[in-house]
């Protein structure tokens, strides 16, 4: 994931420090502003860490927490589904220096699973995914609404979902009655130079899409799909450009089963090279550790009754594909969902926590990979 330099603040965000608990209240007042309240920093539970890192919980409180974006200037966009069990108030906050804001509210929601004879619906379901573009705009997917319903939503600076200028939305592309067209858009990247969004969807099972949305034109259409090139595994994750010409998309696979895989797209939609992840359930985020070829990788263990023990693995790709190498970094995450590194270095993941729909997610700051 993302972005250069040179990015155009289109909100204000104020600092005014008191005594305790630093308030902030925007002192130019007006649509844009957003205000941001320091947070203290807790130690976080014991994440099973290899030695020599350590990490913080910068955030939590938070009802499924999902995609993370960093701007260029340092700002965290942080995608959850909002608190407690009502709907339509998904949130995107901002996190910066220890402070955190609302930056996009009110975005729709809904529930993965809806409960049959009494059960409660489970998994509540907002913005999933966020991406910062060169201009200063922030990308979110409406991943509230239904399959085939669901577009990206672009916004120049703080407001209510309903300020966002949408994309359009892509319906069913196979025969498969199943099929209600592309949903849950998550795991975005930024095209080098800028010009586009990848983004991963899901529809039926029988069509797996990574999807690009143009962000002049905010025209959604279809890039990618697994299997239209006899590739099984399903549920892309996260998109990373790995170079000028290609693009890296982590796909999960069935819950709970060990079967993740990286796949290596051609510009043109076709694979490259693809490589299975030994150790790994269900990879839902994935990050370029700085300065290497390397790549972080956090598996999420998904369960659909509850949140698992999750990993985090630092994952080397062999050239032209084949079996990777895994080394498991931290091995007690609550539930990873995604990751981000930050300009500190340091790599964001956010986890559901102990218990998800239950406002009980955070994010947490891992140091030392290097
Ligand atoms: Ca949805
Ligand atoms: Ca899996």
């Amino acid at each position: 994931m993302r972005q250069p330099l040179a990015l155009a603040l289109t909100a204000s965000i104020v600092f005014t420090a008191s005594a305790c608990g630093v308030k902030v209240s925007p002192t130019s007042g007006g649509a844009g502003s957003v205000i941001l309240t320091a947070t203290s920093i807790k130690p976080v539970q014991n994440l099973g860490l290899v030695a020599g890192l350590t990490a913080e919980r910068i955030l939590d409180g938070l009802n499924n927490p999902a995609g993370l974006a960093f701007a260029s200037d340092g700002r965290l966009a942080i995608c959850s589904a909002g608190t407690g069990r009502e709907n339509g108030n998904g949130i995107v906050q901002i996190w910066q220096d220890g402070s955190v804001g609302d930056y996009i509210t009110a975005f729709p929601t809904e529930y993965w699973k809806v409960g049959k004879d009494g059960a409660p619906d489970r998994f509540k379901v907002g913005p999933l995914g966020a991406a910062w573009l060169d201009d200063g705009r922030l990308a979110v997917s409406n991943a509230g609404l239904g399959d085939g319903a669901e577009t990206i939503l672009f916004f120049d600076g703080s407001g209510t979902a309903a300020d966002g200028s949408a994309s359009n939305s892509v319906g069913p592309t196979s025969d498969d009655a199943a099929d209600k067209g592309e949903g849950n858009l998550t795991g975005f990247s930024v095209s080098p130079g800028g010009a586009r969004i990848f983004v991963c969807g899901q529809g039926a099972d029988a069509k797996t899409w990574v999807l690009t949305c143009d962000v002049e034109e905010l025209e959604l259409a279809t890039f990618a799909s697994a299997d239209d090139h006899g590739i099984a595994i399903n549920s892309p994750m996260q998109t990373l450009p790995w170079d000028d010409d290609t693009i890296l998309v982590l796909y999960s696979g069935a819950g709970g089963v060990e079967d993740g895989l990286i796949v290596q797209w051609n510009a043109d939609g076709t694979p490259k090279a693809q490589w299975t992840l030994p150790r790994l359930a269900d990879p839902m985020g994935m990050a370029r550790i700085p300065g290497t070829s390397d790549l972080a990788v956090v598996d999420n263990n998904w369960n659909l009754e509850r949140v698992q023990s999750g990993q985090l693995g630092r994952v080397s790709l062999a050239p032209g594909g084949g079996e990777a190498r895994v080394k498991i970094l931290a091995h007690a995450l609550r539930g990873p969902v995604s990751c981000t590194f930050g300009p500190d270095g340091r790599l964001y993941v956010a986890q559901l926590g102990p218990e998800f729909d239950a406002d009980k997610g955070n994010v947490v700051a891992i140091s030392g990979i290097q």
